[in-house]
């Protein structure tokens, strides 16, 4: 037989080989790939071909060899996932009940849905400092000079010189997105703030928010409405709807407050909505065209609209906490209730 019928045998053999255990696959492998394996044996012989034949032949050598090589690794690898001759090498360290890993926390839960929810219309997600400057925290938003958020009853100021304090909102990112790129712009600022506020179960010093920014050429109120009214759905289900009512800030012009039919008793009455069927969710308006001036964008070419939103409140809605206190104490009788099993080992 010539060395390439030789060849041609030896891969229609390699098609039926089996091997039950770890080990019959090993014999294989030695038989086959060993120092006096089959394919070593042709190897040996192959030297002494002819050498206007040897690049054809190399290449059907090489392929049989890799194949060899790759059919032995699978019959091994299913060897042992059957189980079959790995008795006694098992790893006698593995705890023999798998033990509870944690879970993630209910903030970081929402937070990473609202994300997900404005991820799929087109929303990027911007980042920025927590320690920030009056010009990004307050001058750039059209807050007046004498503003009570300018307070130090407000606002946790910095001792680093040149008006620092903590960021009081995420538009202090949405500026900064604004003053460093072109419209369109469409992106959310998730992040923590801080308010010198007494702490009670309504209020905390320290908390989430999200913010949502959009400018571009012809932004309308509607969109502003159409966008909310599908982050409601997405969040809280399809039969919840919004209602928005007029409201003031500084850096939006008209401004609203939003409220949801409560997702808790579908709006027919309850304590969380104080029998008013509706509770309010966020803030939001048009973007006020001092605001565009004043982070570099033509408010006669561009308009926008802005919201924010309080994580805790979103995740205090879809959860039923009744105190925002449960956020902060890492009671794990509290934290176990939001365990998804996303985290178990
Ligand atoms: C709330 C209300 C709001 C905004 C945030 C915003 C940002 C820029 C310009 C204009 Cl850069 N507006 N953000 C607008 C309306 C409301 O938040 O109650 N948050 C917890």
């Amino acid at each position: 037989m010539s060395l390439k019928e030789r060849i041609a045998t030896l891969e229609e053999e390699l098609r039926s080989l089996a091997a039950e255990t770890r080990d019959e696959a090993e014999q294989l492998r030695v038989r086959w790939l060993g120092r006096n394996g089959v394919v070593t044996v042709l190897f040996e012989e192959f030297k002494q071909v002819a050498s206007e034949e040897k690049r054809e032949l190399g290449q059907v050598m090489n392929r049989l060899k890799v194949s060899a090589q790759a059919r032995i690794d699978e019959l091994k690898n299913s060897a042992v996932e059957a189980g079959n001759g790995t008795e006694g090498t098992g790893d006698i360290t593995r705890p023999a009940r798998t033990e509870p890993v944690g879970s993630l926390h209910p903030i970081s839960i929402v937070r990473q849905r609202i994300i997900d929810v404005f991820g799929r219309i087109g929303y990027t997600v911007s980042q920025g400092p927590e320690v920030e400057d009056d010009h990004h925290n307050f001058s750039a938003l059209n807050f007046p000079p004498d503003h009570p958020a300018r307070d130090m009853q407000d606002t946790f100021f910095v001792d680093l010189g040149a008006d620092m304090a903590l960021r009081t909102h995420t538009s202090s990112v949405q500026v900064r997105v604004m003053e460093s790129s072109k419209p369109p712009i469409r992106t959310i600022s998730p992040g923590r703030v801080y308010r010198n506020e007494a702490i009670s179960a309504r209020a905390h010093c320290m908390f989430h928010q999200v913010e949502g920014l959009y400018v571009d050429k012809g932004v309308s109120f509607a969109e502003l409405k159409g966008t909310l009214d599908h982050f409601a759905k997405a969040m809280f289900g399809a039969d919840v709807k919004i209602r928005l009512r007029p409201s003031y800030f500084p850096f939006t012009e008209p401004s609203a407050e939003v409220d949801m039919s409560c997702s808790i008793c579908g709006g027919s009455g309850c304590n969380v909505c104080k029998h008013s069927g509706w509770v309010e969710i966020m803030g939001c308006g048009m973007v006020d065209p001092a605001v565009l001036t004043n982070c570099g964008i033509d408010p006669e070419v561009y308009s926008g609209f802005a919201f924010g939103m309080g994580v805790e409140r979103i995740a205090q809605l879809l959860y039923r906490v009744p105190d925002l206190r449960l956020y902060w104490e890492n009671d794990v009788r509290f934290l176990e209730q939001f365990n998804d099993g996303a985290f178990r080992a």
